[in-house]
């Protein structure tokens, strides 16, 4: 808990470590009241650090101190300093060994960093500085260290032992205790460290690398989970065989294990040889996982593996070179997912939540460039902009070198800074001398935080036929940033003439055997592209893949945007045209009056896209989604939430009525047939069919409702089973909702992974998501307040995905969150950090709203003994 003010860290004080730590030898005793620490760190000073007396400083946390010896002999307690946060021993040699014994409480450990208990399992988190909660060390990622880790335990409770590299020595001890020695032979920084000590089932496979080595691939779950292991099997294989085809990575040790642990802050984390996962994003059968779920397991099983190179091999030299990591990191799965699927579905669900919710960061007061220059507590850097937007800069120099070039810039890149700690600058140095290209202006994208905003505009001149484009970049000032350069943007784009067709794109007049789609670059604050030989009028379609993280604004008419979703040969392109026509109509109608016309061609394009069966089923499925509320939100300024939610309501409504006939063929059409499949044709074949499903149940269609209730009843996979219950749900039939919510209850109670859908279902939905439902949800035997699963499928879900309740004009929700905030600050600071972003963007809201979501952060802001992670969150947010 916090003492004092918490300080900001700034990327221009980094200075390289005084003291190197070459072997670090780990010793647990693992007891039900607590384990004692030894490590014996072999320490000598970094020639390259200028301050030649500088004190020895071991970062530490919530530690008990039992003794420091250094080079054999014990010290006394005035030969160094416990300042808690620190173990500081002021004289020590150039070279030395040091021995610290630390107690620590891993069963009273609620914050889940360093050591903690998950379902009577032993598990650790140490990314970011998770270490320095388990013993004293540097906990800082440019100092790299071989850990050699022996575990003790009781045998009968925790046979299996675990820490990262290979096993090099096992036995029995006194008193039923058993121990294991793990060896990793690959320096690595400490938050790469791993232990886990528990009962588990081992399922094995193998897996031939390229160069012909045979590795032990094993997963370690509860025996509950035994048979949800397959998919996440199949996904690290696939992993690894693309990884080697595509990138010419090969796995470096001889074992790679996975765990499955209930209670755990975030997704999974890629510690050497040992990743450990949250059970919901890696245990899988066909009875339990949604789709949705298998392709999540997938991404993040790769997303895992993937570190290995990026990220274990080549390291970050500091935690402002997060996005290093993680950016190219989530690339590489991003590439790897559209290898496995529909690339133009992964695209748009990449655009989806980039365009959704890190816009939306990016525009808010947490804003933050991708690398950024100050944090107070590194846990909330854990962001999308360092995630999807860090990924998004990656793609963009991938556009801008071709394939070719981008893998010869990896391969330098892995080449040259194998087992160091490194920055984004020299990500982006090998990219330039591999290819020869100068991306000195493109750096700004790592420097400036903001989306930057293209407005297009265009005329045509009929008697020259030339078509002019002109494009004018800016990018909005952001907390601490204002003045921005332009940056280097790669804009792809085609044009479609009258009926249709795709244009050459000639630059200059005369030219033949132009492409008919080209990258423009834009480098400077205004640029003018002409275009020869057009006939007619063009239609352009811009930005296409969405080739950059930015807000591309256009006149659109409705029209060209019909044409473009009819008509554009880039299927991204032609979903955007689809989603901003949607927007606009929904937009028109927000405070209108309830008789107000929806727009008749909406309905007509969408009576086409669900009939029309010659078209990409997959694509269609995407098209048909709505925009949520929540980038409804993004889009607006001074947003009222219920109005929005009601106009949204409304064009759902008004489609279903009038598309009734239509829906019911769709959904008898996708009727599946044959054994379950996670192919992208089954996916949207079942994407279609609960669409079509919950369509009709908002409308409260008695059809609808019959086969509803059958669905919930016979599926035969979790997709089918939710689809159902979820429409049931969102639906006017009360008694129909409660029994099928029992009744799914009643099946799946033994299940976590499925109740947690159960509660986020509930917790989300309109109807029975009202703030005393959630109440009763957090009053449920099965809700659990250690559990970060619980807490954000319903917490999370309520005031992420249930907008319309949350933002009750009463405030209400508001103080709801606030009173969560408070109760998590104190066990989970993490968990509390993440929970409070829906308030941090209150100036994003009408004032009767934004007022009230202010008074609900002063609220937590003022409250006792705030953690760091809150404070800052709470502090940015309401800064002027
Ligand atoms: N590096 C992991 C995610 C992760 C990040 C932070 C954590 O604790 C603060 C835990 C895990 C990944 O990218 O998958
Ligand atoms: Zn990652």
């Amino acid at each position: 808990m916090r003492t004092s003010q918490p300080q900001t860290i700034y990327l221009s004080d980094y200075k390289v470590p005084a003291y190197l730590v070459d072997t670090v030898d780990l010793r647990f005793e693992l007891f039900e009241d607590g384990a004692r620490v030894h490590s014996t760190l072999e320490v000598r000073r970094n020639p390259e650090s200028g301050e030649v007396s500088a004190p020895l400083e071991l970062d530490g946390d919530s530690l008990t101190l039992e003794s420091v010896t250094l080079d054999g002999a014990e010290l006394a307690e005035g030969d160094y300093e416990d300042r808690g946060d620190q173990l500081v021993v002021r004289s020590v040699p150039e070279q030395f060994s040091l021995t610290v014994v630390t107690w620590i409480e891993p069963q009273n450990n609620t914050r889940l960093e360093g050591l903690y208990k998950s379902s009577g399992m032993f598990c650790t988190q140490c990314e970011a500085e998770g270490f320095r909660c388990i013993t004293f060390f540097p906990d800082r990622p440019d100092v790299m260290a071989r850990f050699r880790t022996r575990i003790e335990a009781n045998r009968d409770a925790y046979p299996v032992l675990l820490s990262n590299g290979n096993d090099v020595e096992k036995g029995e001890l006194e008193n039923g205790r058993h121990f294991v020695t793990w060896e990793d032979p690959f320096p690595k920084p400490c938050y790469l460290f791993a232990l886990v000590a528990g009962d588990l089932v081992e399922k094995r496979d193998t897996f031939s690398t390229c160069s012909g080595r045979d590795i032990d691939l094993r997963m370690y779950v509860e025996p509950r989970n035994a048979e949800k292991c397959d998919h996440a099997m199949d996904s690290l294989k696939r992993s690894m065989r693309w990884d080697e085809e595509v990138y010419g990575r090969e796995y470096d040790l001889d074992i790679f294990m996975i765990v499955a642990v209930d209670d755990f802050n975030m997704g999974a984390m890629e510690n050497k040889g040992l990743n450990i996962f949250n059970s919901s994003c890696v245990l899988a059968s066909q009875e339990t996982a949604t789709d949705m779920a298998f392709q999540r397991i997938e991404a993040i099983v790769a997303h895992e593996y993937f570190h290995n190179w990026s990220g274990n091999r080549v390291t970050c030299r500091d935690w402002f070179q997060l996005s290093l990591k993680e950016g190219f990191t989530v690339f590489r799965d991003s590439q790897f997912s559209a290898d496995m699927g529909s690339p133009t579905v992964k695209r748009i669900e990449d655009v989806t939540l980039l365009r959704t919710a890190q816009f939306a960061e990016d525009g808010g007061p947490m804003a933050h460039p991708v690398r950024p220059a100050s944090y107070m507590e590194i846990s909330n850097f854990y962001t999308l902009t360092i995630y999807e937007k860090g990924a998004e800069v990656v793609r963009m120099i991938h556009t801008l070198l071709g394939p070719d070039m981008f893998r010869k810039g990896s391969d330098l890149y892995f080449e040259r800074h194998d087992g160091q700690a490194v920055t984004t600058d020299d990500f982006v140095k090998a990219m330039e001398d591999a290819s020869g290209r100068d991306l000195g202006q493109f750096r700004l994208w790592y420097e400036q935080a903001g989306t930057p905003v293209l407005n297009v505009s265009d005329d045509y001149d009929a008697g020259k036929g030339v078509y002019r484009l002109t494009i004018e970049q800016s990018i909005p000032d952001t907390p601490g940033q204002t003045n921005k350069k332009p940056q280097h943007i790669p804009f792809a784009l085609g044009l479609l003439g009258k009926d249709g067709q795709p244009l050459a794109l000639q630059l200059e007049s005369g030219y033949s055997g132009a492409p008919m789609e080209r990258v423009l670059e834009l480098t400077e604050a205004v640029h003018t592209f002409e275009f020869h030989g057009v006939e007619s009028r063009p239609v352009p379609s811009l930005l296409r893949h969405f080739s950059a993280p930015v807000r591309v604004r256009y006149n659109w008419t409705r029209e060209q945007l019909l044409f473009l979703m009819s008509h554009d040969p880039d299927g991204f392109n032609r979903w955007d045209a689809g989603q901003r026509l949607a927007v606009d109509v929904i937009q028109s109608l927000v405070g209108a009056p309830d008789d107000t016309e929806i727009e008749p061609r909406l309905v007509e394009a969408y009576r086409k896209l669900i009939s029309d069966a010659d078209l990409d089923q997959a694509l269609v499925a995407k098209m048909l989604q709505l925009p949520s509320e929540a980038y409804l939100i993004e889009l607006s300024e001074n947003a009222d939430v219920p109005a929005i939610h009601r106009a949204r309501d409304a064009v759902l409504r008004h489609l279903a009525g009038a598309l009734k006939g239509e829906l019911l063929a769709c959904y008898q059409r996708h009727q599946g047939s044959g054994p379950y499949e996670i192919t992208p044709e089954a996916i949207a074949r079942r994407s279609l069919r609960n669409t079509a499903l919950a369509w009709l149940l908002l409308i409260n269609d008695e059809d609808g409702r019959t086969l509803a209730v059958s669905q919930l009843n016979d599926a035969d996979n979790m997709t089918d089973r939710m689809g159902a219950l979820r429409a049931l749900v969102n639906s006017g039939f009360e008694a129909d909702r409660q029994q099928a919510l029992d009744d799914f209850y009643d099946r799946f109670q033994d299940d976590p992974q499925v109740v947690e859908q159960w509660f986020s279902v509930q917790a989300a939905s309109d109807q029975a998501g009202q703030l005393s439902d959630i109440r009763k949800l957090l009053e449920h035997p099965a809700f659990d307040w250690k559990n970060p699963n619980k807490i954000r499928s319903v917490v999370g879900a309520f005031a992420g995905q249930n907008l319309a309740a949350f933002h009750n004009p009463d405030g209400s929700g508001y103080e709801f969150l606030a009173d969560q905030v408070c109760r998590l600050d104190d066990s989970n600071p993490q968990i509390a950090a993440r929970l409070v972003t829906p308030l941090t963007r209150w100036r994003k809201f009408a004032f009767a709203y934004s007022a009230q979501m202010k008074s609900a952060l002063e609220r937590i802001r003022d409250k006792s003994g705030l953690s760091r992670d809150v404070y800052e969150v709470v502090h940015k947010s309401l800064a002027e």
